[in-house]
């Protein structure tokens, strides 16, 4: 069977840290502490791209950012379980200069290459909206305000005049909002404090953010924190701490079941308005066989995913009975079944706790 395909599209300003998260994500998760630890372990399905990135991990080490993105490119990554041949889980990861969301386009070139670019972004099944870290310290609420104002009117403009050249552009239908650079806090700092105060001091630029992105159920209730390297003020960087960067693949695993659960949901007309997502999320199983018969495409991985982890494993949040089913699934040589429990234990763990938080 064909590795599981998730596409993830981060969407940030310029500087909020897409290009180095990039990074940390597959510098993180190809060590072999890492594969010990979680029992799977990321590849470059592009060889090439897989030594850029290492490069450019490597030249963090030695202090050096890189510049900013002038092109998009897109990155391809397989989850292979620990000491099996084949992939569960390709994870496909756009990368973009940040300035598109602030400048026109500087030629037709560049504009063509930007409405590909963000038509790719939309399609994908979920989406991060990257907070600036760095920013939100500063400058505090008036920062996420701003970035929840700025982000509607963007996506807005960008339906208008995409309208207008005949694109129909879609925005992914789950959200996660992630704050960047998270070492810049306090260390007891996790994504429960950052989603309360996102509720409590920018709830009405999320609700006109909601509505543009017609996601009132979608955006909002899903808070990261995520650190490619931690970068102190005034001391040498040290790319070997990251945080939620490892967390990040299972949480977009999650959101995309999450999705189908209430797509699935919305289509049954005799739901009732109480049901909660493990009631969806039984439903949508008995029905596994014939659900890629009324899931939207997009969604169908969602039937193989289930087949997989039972609706009990993926609500558990007993950790050390997930790792148990995954090192079960491991010497039985079942591929999908060890990425995917291990991926589901690894939001579970303490690093998964601190980085990964969902209100409702
Ligand atoms: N403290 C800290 N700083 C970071 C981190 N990641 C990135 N930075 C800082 O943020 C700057 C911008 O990061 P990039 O990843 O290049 O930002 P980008 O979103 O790719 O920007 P564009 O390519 O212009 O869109 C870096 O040069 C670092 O100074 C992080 O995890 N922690
Ligand atoms: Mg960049």
């Amino acid at each position: 069977m064909p590795p599981l395909d998730l596409h993830v599209a981060v969407f940030g300003a310029s500087g909020a840290g897409k290009t180095v998260l990039l990074a940390a994500f597959y510098r993180a998760q190809t060590q072999p502490a890492f594969q010990e630890e979680y029992a799977y372990k990321i590849q470059a399905v592009n060889k090439a791209q897989g030594n850029q990135l290492l490069g450019r991990f490597y030249r963090l080490e030695e202090g050096k950012f890189p510049e900013g993105s002038t092109r998009f490119d897109e990155i391809e990554f397989d989850f292979f379980p620990r000491d099996l041949p084949e992939a569960a889980v390709r994870v496909h990861w756009y990368d973009y200069p940040g300035r598109w969301w602030e400048d026109d386009p500087v030629d037709a070139e560049e504009r063509e290459a930007m409405r590909q670019g963000l038509l790719k972004l939309g399609m994908s099944q979920v989406g991060i909206l990257l907070a600036d870290g760095a920013k939100y310290r500063s400058e505090g609420t008036g920062y996420i305000r701003w970035l929840f104002e700025h982000f509607a009117d963007e996506c807005d403009r960008l339906r208008r005049t995409s309208a207008a050249t005949g694109d129909e552009v879609s925005f992914p239908r789950e959200w996660i909002l992630a704050l960047s650079k998270a070492d810049l806090f306090p260390p007891d700092y996790g994504a429960r404090d950052f989603e309360r105060e996102v509720c409590r001091d920018a709830d009405d630029q999320l609700a006109k953010l909601c509505s543009v992105l017609r996601a009132e159920h979608a955006f909002g209730h899903r808070f990261m924190l995520l650190s490619s390297v931690a970068a102190p003020a005034d001391a040498q960087v040290d790319p070997r701490t990251s945080l939620g960067v490892r967390t990040l693949a299972p949480a977009v695993l999650v959101s995309t079941v999450e999705g189908a659960v209430r797509e699935a949901q919305a289509t049954r007309k005799e739901k009732s308005a109480k049901e909660t997502f493990f009631q969806g999320l039984r439903d949508l199983v008995q029905f596994v066989d014939s659900v890629d018969d009324f899931l939207p495409k997009r969604y169908q991985i969602v039937s193989k995913i289930l087949r997989f982890v039972s609706i009990k494993d993926f609500a558990s949040t007993r950790v050390d009975r997930l790792k148990k089913i995954r090192e079960d699934a491991l010497r039985r040589g079942d591929t999908f079944k060890a990425v995917l429990t291990g991926m589901v234990a690894a939001l579970r763990d303490e690093e998964g706790l601190r980085a990964y938080h969902q209100n409702q």
